[in-house]
């Protein structure tokens, strides 16, 4: 079949496609990432699947963000996994993990807080106001406490933009943002098998001395009297101010002052609107106008971090930048998108250290092609944003439905009939 983006026919099959794999992901009420590969309940994966399944499925989509925070915290903390079935195929699993419950629920950490935005998605698609209105009003609060989590654990001294403490926190597990902050000296570890190695190839997942550094933490955190976030922002060797976290998280808080507002619950929205004061304020601190990006901080040096990723044209998604500024990331990225193939490369083509295979140091990622697209039209860049689209729904139309993409050659990585990616081109590029 000779496969073009721009033909009905594949863009139906596609559709079909996406469909049959939500369907097969589908373990009862949640969806895996991936089997084999993620055979759990992923945070924000799950929040952006959802969207996927309300193009076909409502009460299902639902579902799906219920089921994700039946893992939430009793402080408000919504995990980073939810582990509702037990798998062997995945490291370092419930075993290894071990919070509190017996036999362990959830990792002890979080990720990039997106489902305010997909409730919001799916109450303003909806079909059934009816369905809709209830759903919202009982994840409200839920979503309402989540927020809260982060100001209090995460940003204890009010500076409106909040830390992770783990790379797996940001989603963008071995970004090169990271390689300053994780040289931290490991401890010693019980030798541990990765699992991750059976599905993929090596070259294209984090190396052996970044799983270590991984490690380090979560043991470091589980011996935190079970990942007490009161202590955990404090002992953390790694906190980081994360560009993907921070601008997810504004975007998110708009979202849930609008639905604060359809829900007739007016008397939360000066909370929510001093998370937006501060946090616009938050972000001046994160520009860096030489390099004509947004980077990440270490908090722990007070360095930016010198890598310019993906996740510093996100600004344009929260909806932080000024027009001069939304015209220099513009240039930035057309500079990034001359050396490759297929947009957008998750860093800098032009850093030694961009490896086009390697997860988070160079591949393609439809969901940040999807929030960096939106935000480009936000700032009424229609023509860059197509074509960022037009990228996506080639790679998905010529490779498949992968994790993500090599920019150079657009051949499919990672794990295959990957959920998000489904999710994504029933939502957005159909
Ligand atoms: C650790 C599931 C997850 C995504 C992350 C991605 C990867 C896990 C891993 O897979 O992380 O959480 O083991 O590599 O980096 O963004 O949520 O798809």
């Amino acid at each position: 079949v000779q496969l073009h983006p721009s033909s009905d026919d594949v863009r139906i099959q596609i559709v079909e496609e996406s469909m049959t794999v939500l369907r097969h992901n589908d373990l009862g009420g949640y969806t895996v990432p991936a089997h084999g590969l993620y055979p759990f309940q992923w945070n924000w994966d799950s929040a952006i699947v959802a969207s996927g399944w309300a193009v076909f499925d409502e009460a299902r989509a639902w579902q799906e963000i219920e089921s994700l925070f039946s893992g939430q915290w009793e402080d408000g903390m919504v995990p980073s996994i939810v582990f509702h079935k037990p798998s062997t195929t995945y490291f370092p699993g419930p075993e290894i993990w071990g919070t509190k419950e017996k036999p362990s629920k959830s990792t002890g950490i979080t990720q990039p807080p997106v489902a305010a935005m997909s409730v919001r998605f799916l109450y303003e698609h909806a079909d059934d106001p009816l369905l809709a209105m209830s759903e919202a009003g009982k994840l409200f609060p839920k979503l309402l406490a989540w927020h809260r989590w982060f100001y209090k654990a995460r940003d204890p001294f009010n500076t409106g933009v909040v830390a992770i403490l783990h790379p797996w926190e940001s989603g963008m597990d071995n970004s090169p943002a990271w390689d300053e902050p994780m040289r931290f000296p490991v401890d010693n570890l019980q030798p541990y098998v990765r699992c991750d190695l059976n599905h993929v190839h090596p070259e294209m997942r984090p190396t052996k001395e970044t799983y270590d550094h991984y490690l380090t933490l979560l043991y470091r955190f589980k011996n935190a009297n079970f990942y007490d976030p009161d202590k955990l922002y404090h002992i953390s060797p790694f906190r980081v101010t994360d560009l993907c976290v921070n601008c997810i998280l504004f975007r998110a808080n708009r979202d849930l002052r609008w639905l604060a507002i359809k829900l007739g619950r007016q008397e939360v929205v000066a909370e929510i609107d001093a998370w937006l004061d501060k946090g616009f304020q938050g972000f001046e601190s994160l520009w860096d106008e030489e390099a004509g990006i947004y980077k990440c901080r270490d908090q722990i040096t007070g360095k930016l971090c010198p890598a310019a990723i993906s996740a510093g044209f996100l600004p344009l998604f929260a909806g932080v930048v000024s027009e001069k500024r939304a015209a220099r990331l513009v240039r930035t990225l057309e500079q990034w998108l001359e050396q490759v193939k297929y947009g957008v490369p998750s860093m800098d083509p032009a850093d030694p250290r961009f490896e086009p295979l390697r997860y988070w140091r160079g591949p393609v990622w439809i969901i940040i092609n999807w929030m960096i697209s939106n935000g480009l039209k936000h700032y009424g860049y229609d023509a860059l944003a197509n074509r960022i689209k037009d990228h996506s729904i080639a790679l998905t139309s010529e490779s498949g439905l992968f994790e993500y993409f090599n920019p150079v050659t657009g051949e499919g990585e990672g794990g295959h009939d990957f959920s998000w990616t489904a999710a994504m081109s029933l939502a957005w590029m159909d």
